[in-house]
């Protein structure tokens, strides 16, 4: 599923509480909106054990999920909605693989952290996911659906 796609797209992004807490919040937001992908939502939030469980569902069963759960709840995080065709796994590829030493110069993980633990921001591993974390993530409204002027040059 990780295939270029050309369908318009939605991807949930999330700076981590590391991202913030480092002051790298506009360098990543810049590279998602340098890319030329289209911001439908946008909040900082400091996000209850409960949501962060409920996001996180699938690796309960890890050993490292306490720590994952505390680190996640550990400070505010940015929400996103991005919109795009292919955004998905274009934004995987921005953000670069999930361990960080793994993860090529050039991308976000790649050029800004280290370990796995604290790797500075969440990206959605598919369509399906990105529709899911949004509507876990955003309320009613807080969306905005517009349209750019320079129609063309963004997706
Ligand atoms: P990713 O999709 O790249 O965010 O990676 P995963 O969904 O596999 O993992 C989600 C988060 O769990 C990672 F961002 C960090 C954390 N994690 C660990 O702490 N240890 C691991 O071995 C794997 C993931």
């Amino acid at each position: 599923h990780l295939m270029a796609s050309m369908e318009v797209e939605e991807s949930y992004i999330m700076i981590k509480p590391d991202g913030v807490q480092r002051g790298l919040v506009g360098e990543i937001i810049s590279r998602f909106e340098k890319k030329g992908f289209k911001l439908k939502g946008l909040k900082l939030f400091h996000c209850p054990k409960q949501l962060a469980e409920e996001h996180y569902k699938d690796l309960s069963s890890k050993p490292f999920f306490p720590k994952l759960i505390t680190y996640i709840t550990s400070g505010p995080v940015v929400c996103m909605a991005w919109e795009g065709v292919g955004v998905v796994a274009s934004a995987r590829k921005l953000i670069g693989a999930t361990n960080p030493l793994q993860a090529e110069p050039g991308t976000i993980r790649g050029d800004l952290a280290v370990q796995t633990g604290r790797n500075v921001v969440h990206g959605s591993d598919s369509p399906e996911n990105g529709k899911r974390e949004i509507a876990l993530w955003f309320k009613e409204g807080e969306l905005t659906e517009w349209t750019p002027v320079q129609t063309p040059w963004l997706v």
